[in-house]
């Protein structure tokens, strides 16, 4: 049994998202935010207390983007994953990077102080909120003649991505929503699965 950790909104959505729309079976365990504050248990199970945590037999995943990527190819088959032989493969790869270590990275620090740590590190809200607006250039710029980012259909290159987009709305970085990645999100956030994957709250 595939067994998923999150918090709401958070990069829990990545996986939560993908085993949705591939209709698998799992069981989802929702924490109140910050787990390594208020649910330190969680550390027993997690010794780093971030989120999302997912575990399928032995399998043991600390990495969002990781998760998606393993329930596509051992979870599949499934349209979701472009596979090597397809000509988009070496850009779906760049997308599951580029949505973590270029675009959440930055949105991290302003997450930190500017919801968790007000008043601390004003200017590094600033700062990262204008840095990680530069970043959405290249995703601006891909959308401008496509529906989709790889092999002309949804995949998790899309869940990926958009997640950072998602982010962005909860944290205020409203000039995210550039006129392509509006248009594509708009389309995104409609799916059923993406809306199940929101709606899900830590209950006490
Ligand atoms: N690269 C990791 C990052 C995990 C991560 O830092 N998650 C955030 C929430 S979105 C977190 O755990 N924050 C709470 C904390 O560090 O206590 C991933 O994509 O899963």
């Amino acid at each position: 049994m595939i067994k998923i950790w999150g918090t709401e909104n958070s990069r829990a959505m990545r996986p939560i998202w993908t085993a949705e729309e591939m209709e698998l079976d799992y069981e989802l365990n929702m924490m109140p935010f910050p787990p390594r504050v208020f649910m330190k248990e969680y550390l027993d199970v997690n010794m780093l207390g971030t989120i999302p945590y997912m575990i399928d037999g032995d399998v043991k995943m600390t990495e969002s983007v990781a998760m998606s990527q393993y329930l596509v190819e051992k979870h599949g088959p499934t349209d979701l994953r472009v596979m090597p032989e397809e000509k988009d493969y070496p850009a779906y790869l760049n997308w599951l990077y580029h949505s973590d270590a270029t675009l959440t990275f930055p949105q991290t620090v302003v997450l930190r102080y500017k919801l968790q740590e007000p008043g601390v590190a004003d200017a590094a809200v600033e700062g990262y909120s204008r840095w990680f607006v530069s970043r959405l250039k290249l995703l601006e710029a891909t959308l401008e003649d496509r529906e989709y980012l790889c092999s002309d259909r949804f995949t998790i290159a899309d869940i990926c991505v958009s997640y950072a987009i998602n982010l962005a709305d909860s944290l205020g970085i409203h000039q995210a929503f550039k006129p392509n990645i509006k248009r594509w999100t708009d389309m995104l956030f409609e799916r059923e699965a993406f809306k199940k994957s929101k709606s899900y709250k830590f209950e006490e």
